[in-house]
């Protein structure tokens, strides 16, 4: 008999990490993949961890064979300005693993008889404003404007956000068996900001880097200009509205993929926080051309009335209570330890 898990790719990332934590058992029993090896305080609460590359359909073949997986939260890829480096990684890893898994869920709900939950992080990468006049008039973005992403990164979530809807409208619709096999959900985020953990190769970074250099003692250089302004999220915001994307009722969902945003501030208002946090910080400013484009082209902030209205997304914190009850006091205690 194979048993019921709930797959998480990506699982030793930033989203994953929380994700991680929010599920544990004893309400339900995990499995993970990724190339970098769990948290030691992490690894107790799966089931049964995968080292490896979602661009392995052996390794997935494998996991099909063993388990009966109903729920995949899809969380592993290259960000945005790593894909930038390597951009023919990133449409491996970003595309073709998400095919991967895509084709994975349809194989599982194919043998298990329901349809699987995928649950997909897209981002504002998805997005591509034109010049940065445009960006001031274009204030608040939907989810349907602006769609021509500048970077490899935004390319490929854009992408698989169609090939998501694609699984589970479209997919063998021209068979016998029409059904539906995936229940393809997917969350556009802002930059993220977690307490815990310190992502890498992002573009919007910049925000947790200054936090957490500024705790460590550590001076920062801060690389878009301070008038620099997208939207952000605490990271246990983000994993939050994961868990309701994945509860909502499908009936209620009228769209694919969902813009989300907690607040929207300027490098120079976080740089403000930071600094009244922290007195002996030291952050400056040494602007990367190449990033900064890319953060430019990113809008300055977006309607998330969809996802409030369809499934109740309401974040729990605002750019004060992000950084007064979450960000500075568990960033204190982490390197207090
Ligand atoms: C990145 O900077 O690449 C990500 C994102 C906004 O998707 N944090």
């Amino acid at each position: 008999m194979r048993k019921p898990v709930v797959l998480i790719t990506g699982a030793s990332g930033e989203i994953g990490h929380g994700l991680v934590t929010r599920l544990a058992p004893p309400g339900v029993s995990i499995i993970t993949i990724d190339v970098n090896p769990l948290d030691a305080s992490l690894a107790p609460r799966v089931t049964r961890e995968f080292t490896g590359s979602i661009t392995d359909v052996g390794l997935l073949d494998r996991i099909l064979a063993e388990f009966e997986v109903d729920r995949v939260f899809h969380l592993a890829a290259l960000l945005s300005t790593r894909s930038e480096f390597t951009p023919t990684t990133a449409h491996h890893v970003n595309v073709e693993g998400t095919l991967n898994l895509l084709e994975f869920a349809q194989r599982q709900g194919e043998s298990h008889g329901r349809p699987v939950l995928f649950i997909y992080p897209s981002s504002i990468a998805a997005y591509g404003l034109p010049d940065l006049d445009t960006k001031t008039r274009a204030g608040r973005v939907s989810e349907d404007q602006f769609t021509h992403p500048k970077t490899m990164y935004g390319c490929n979530k854009l992408y698989c956000e169609q090939l998501g809807h694609y699984y589970a409208r479209y997919y063998k619709q021209l068979s016998a068996d029409a059904i539906a096999r995936v229940d393809f959900r997917a969350v556009r985020f802002p930059g993220l900001i977690s307490a815990l953990t310190l992502p890498s190769g992002g573009t919007s970074d910049y925000a947790p880097e200054m936090i957490h250099a500024a705790a460590n003692g550590e001076a920062y250089d801060c690389f878009v200009r301070p008038d620099t302004t997208i939207p952000f999220m605490a990271m246990p915001d983000g994993v939050d509205a994961l868990l309701a994307l994945a509860s909502a009722v499908r009936e209620r969902l009228t769209r694919t993929a969902y813009n989300l945003s907690a607040f929207s501030r300027s490098a120079a208002a976080i740089r403000d926080v930071v600094v009244a946090a922290f007195p002996n910080a030291s952050i400056g400013y040494k602007v990367d051309t190449k990033r900064q484009g890319i953060v430019d082209s990113w809008p300055a902030d977006v309607d998330d009335s969809a996802a409030r209205a369809d499934w109740g997304f309401s974040p729990k914190y605002d750019f004060d209570r992000a950084f007064q009850e979450y960000l500075i006091p568990t960033i204190l205690e982490r390197y207090r330890r």
